[in-house]
């Protein structure tokens, strides 16, 4: 069976607890859309559990793609040589802002790791994919943290700019494609027009799947096989 959920945000006992109910099996596989890190308590504990499954495909998200950028400039030693390199104004500012959206709790769990599970943990980011396509029972699927801008819908992934597909909220009144469903995350599916708090979104082609978990709400997962969705509070 094939599995997606998004927005996990450090709520590892959360995804622990939804592997358990979804009774998650090494001939299983799991998608994660994006988001993994920030905001919650265990954002850390997350990755490494997460990296340690090879059943387990991590996607990337906008907050992914921060907390890689800045942890691996923070891991670079400071010399005479590098220092304005390293501290510039840009990476100060990007740093604050980071943590102001929540990076702390990364960065905190990242403090108390091994210097290896340090440079595994940053590795294991770059790893990340910006999409991921997949036919499931028939059906065409399209995996992307963001979205995809309409009018950019027909132009092949592999030419979409990574940073869009991060980025993008889709328009969720327009469909986007006849034959295959875009899958995201990104934005809470409270916010979704017709959406509603703490439930799967599925309309005209699509599904959001952020339930807003890193805001203290459910964690939702679908299973791709026959659109099950599950939820842990
Ligand atoms: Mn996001």
């Amino acid at each position: 069976m094939i599995y997606a959920m998004s927005d996990l945000h450090g709520q590892y006992d959360q995804y622990r607890r939804m592997l358990e109910k979804i009774d998650f099996s090494d001939e299983d596989e799991l998608y994660i859309l994006g988001d993994s890190v920030d905001r919650g308590p265990q954002p850390a504990e997350l990755l490494l559990d997460m990296s340690m499954r090879t059943n387990v495909f991590p996607i990337m998200g906008n907050h992914d793609m921060t907390a890689a950028m800045i942890l691996k400039k923070l891991c670079v030693e400071i010399t005479e040589e590098n220092y304005d390199r390293q501290l510039d104004g840009d990476f100060i500012k990007a740093l604050s802002m980071w943590q102001i959206d929540g990076g702390q709790t990364t960065l905190d769990g990242f403090k108390k790791l091994s210097p290896d599970d340090r440079s595994w943990l940053i590795d294991y980011l770059d790893e990340f994919i910006p999409y991921e396509t997949l036919t499931v029972g028939g059906r065409k699927f399209i995996l992307v943290h963001g979205g995809i801008p309409y009018e950019k819908r027909h132009i092949p992934l592999a030419d979409q700019i990574a940073y869009e597909l991060v980025l993008d909220r889709p328009d969720y009144t327009k469909r986007y494609y006849k034959d295959a469903y875009l899958v995201t995350g990104h934005t809470p599916t409270s916010l979704i027009k017709g959406g509603h708090d703490g439930r799967i979104y599925r309309a005209m082609g699509h599904i959001a799947i952020d339930c807003g978990a890193g805001f203290g709400g459910v964690l939702g997962c679908i299973r791709l096989d026959d659109m099950a969705e599950f939820y842990v509070e």
